[in-house]
C-alpha cells in the first residue's frame, strides 16, 4: 500500500486542500502530487500545474510520476455553473473522462469521483432520500455529476478500473473555503461570525440541506478508498449523510456561543438551486457496504468551526 503514487487534481479546492495533507500523511509526502490549474503560495511538496481539460498534459505527468491513483477533485461546482452552463459541462465532464482514459490507458489502480447530492432533483424523494432515488438534476453541475457516475460504473464493469465514488453534502471546514457552491453559507457564516460582523444569507432561513463536518468527509473518502474492492457494491456512487440543518438552526448554534451574533435573509438565485436538492440523505448502504459512521453532529460542527477560526483570526 505504501508504494502508492496519488495524483490530486483540484488539490487547491476546499476539499483538496485538506485531503491532500491528510493522504500525505498516511502515504508520505514523496507519494502524494498536488495538481491543480495554478499554484498558490500555501502548496508545499510535490505540486505540478495541470490542466485536465488537456488529456495530453494529464497523460504526461501519470507517466512521469507513475501514478497510481487518482483522486479528481477539479469542477465547477453548482451556483458558479449555473452562470456559464456550457463552459462547466465542457470542463466538469472532459476533465472526469481525461482521468478515467489516462487511467485506463496507465494502469492506474484506483480512481476516485467525488459526485454530490446535486444528482437529486424535485421528483427525489426530500427527506433520507435512498442511495437508488430517481436522479433528476436540475443544475449543469448535477447533470454532469450524474454523468459521472454512470462513466464510473461504466469503466469499472467495462476495464475492471477501480473506480469509486461518494454523493457529498455540503462540506463545513475550517482550513479552506469553499468557491462557487450552494452549500457554501455554511462555512462563510462562521468566518463572519468570528470576526464579529452580521452575516447576510442567500438562503431562506428554513431551508434544510445536508451538510458534513471535514473530518467526517475527509475519513470517508480514505475508508471508501481503502475499503476491500469486493465490499463495494455500488459503483455509481454511494449517499454520504453527516448532519442535515437550515441556517435558522446553524445561525442559532452560533448565538447560544457568540450571543451578539446576527444574521439577515437575502435569498438570491441559489434558493431554486436548493430547493431542487434533499433535505436530509439516507446512507445506509455506505454504513453496510463499507462501515461508513459520521462522527459530527450539529453541536460538534459549530464548536470546532468556532474553536478553529477564532485560533485563524488571533
Ligand atoms: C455545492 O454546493 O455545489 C457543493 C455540493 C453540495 O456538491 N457543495
Amino acid at each position: 500500500m505504501l508504494n502508492e503514487m496519488i495524483l490530486i487534481t483540484g488539490a487547491n479546492g476546499q476539499l483538496g486542500t485538506v485531503l491532500t495533507e491528510a493522504l500525505k500523511e498516511k502515504y508520505g509526502n514523496d507519494n502524494v502530487l498536488a495538481t491543480d490549474i495554478s499554484k498558490n503560495e500555501t502548496n508545499s511538496g510535490l505540486f505540478e500545474v495541470v490542466d485536465a481539460t488537456n488529456i495530453d498534459a494529464l497523460q504526461t505527468i501519470v507517466k512521469t510520476y507513475k501514478v497510481s491513483q487518482i483522486y479528481h477533485l477539479a469542477a465547477i461546482l453548482s451556483a458558479k455553473g449555473e452562470q456559464n452552463p456550457l463552459l462547466s459541462w465542457d470542463i466538469n465532464t472532459k476533465t472526469f473522462l481525461n482521468v478515467l482514459e489516462v487511467s485506463r490507458l496507465n494502469n492506474v489502480k484506483k480512481v476516485f469521483f467525488p459526485s454530490s447530492i446535486a444528482v437529486f432533483g424535485s421528483n427525489a424523494k426530500k427527506v433520507n432520500t435512498p442511495n437508488n432515488a430517481v436522479l433528476n438534476p436540475e443544475t449543469v453541475y448535477g447533470i454532469s455529476k450524474v454523468d459521472g457516475e454512470n462513466w464510473a460504473q461504466y469503466y469499472f464493469k467495462k476495464y475492471n478500473l477501480d473506480v469509486r465514488s461518494l454523493r457529498y453534502p455540503g462540506v463545513v471546514g475550517y482550513q479552506s473555503l469553499p468557491g462557487g457552491g450552494t452549500t457554501d453559507y455554511a462555512v462563510d457564516i462562521f468566518h463572519k461570525a468570528v470576526i464579529g460582523q452580521p452575516f447576510s444569507c442567500f438562503l431562506e432561513e428554513n431551508t434544510a440541506l445536508p451538510m458534513i463536518f471535514i473530518d467526517d468527509a475527509i475519513r470517508a473518502t480514505i475508508e471508501l478508498m481503502e475499503a476491500p474492492s469486493n465490499k463495494i457494491k455500488t459503483r455509481t456512487a454511494y449517499n454520504l449523510a453527516g448532519v442535515s440543518f437550515t441556517p435558522k438552526q446553524l445561525a442559532n448554534a452560533i448565538k447560544e456561543r457568540i450571543s451578539n451574533f446576527s444574521i439577515n435573509y437575502n435569498p438570491d438565485f441559489r434558493q431554486n438551486i436548493a430547493d431542487s436538492w434533499p433535505e436530509s440523505i439516507d446512507d445506509s448502504e455506505a454504513k453496510k457496504d463499507w462501515g461508513w459512521q459520521p462522527k459530527y453532529n450539529l453541536s460538534a460542527l459549530t464548536n470546532i468551526m468556532l474553536e478553529k477560526l477564532k485560533e485563524h483570526y488571533k
